[in-house]
């Protein structure tokens, strides 16, 4: 998406994040997501860990929620550090 960060500079953002279905610690992030009017695309990841080789390769672990932002190369995983992360960098 773009997004002009009070009338300065236009930047590309490329949101993506990793999430589980039911998981509070993901709506958690979602929230802040919308709250910041930012566009994301959702890859849903399985219950099981052993599954979860891409969070794995993106992250270095295999809890969500992740979120990856292209534009800065940012992975991050905790809650609150995605929030965190998310107020930081467009809030
Ligand atoms: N403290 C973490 C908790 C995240 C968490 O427990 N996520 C669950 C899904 S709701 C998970 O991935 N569980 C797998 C695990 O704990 O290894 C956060 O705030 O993001």
């Amino acid at each position: 998406m773009v997004y002009q960060p009070r009338g300065r500079l236009t930047v590309t953002v490329s949101l993506t994040l990793y999430r589980l279905e039911g998981c509070p610690y993901c709506e958690f992030v979602v929230d802040k997501l919308e709250e910041l009017e930012l566009e994301f695309e959702s890859v849903w990841v399985e219950g099981l860990h052993s599954r979860r080789d891409e969070v794995k390769r993106v992250s270095g672990q295999r809890q969500v929620p992740v979120l990856v932002d292209d534009s800065t190369g940012a992975a991050v995983h905790q809650s609150y550090n995605v929030v965190e992360y998310l107020d930081e960098s467009y809030g």
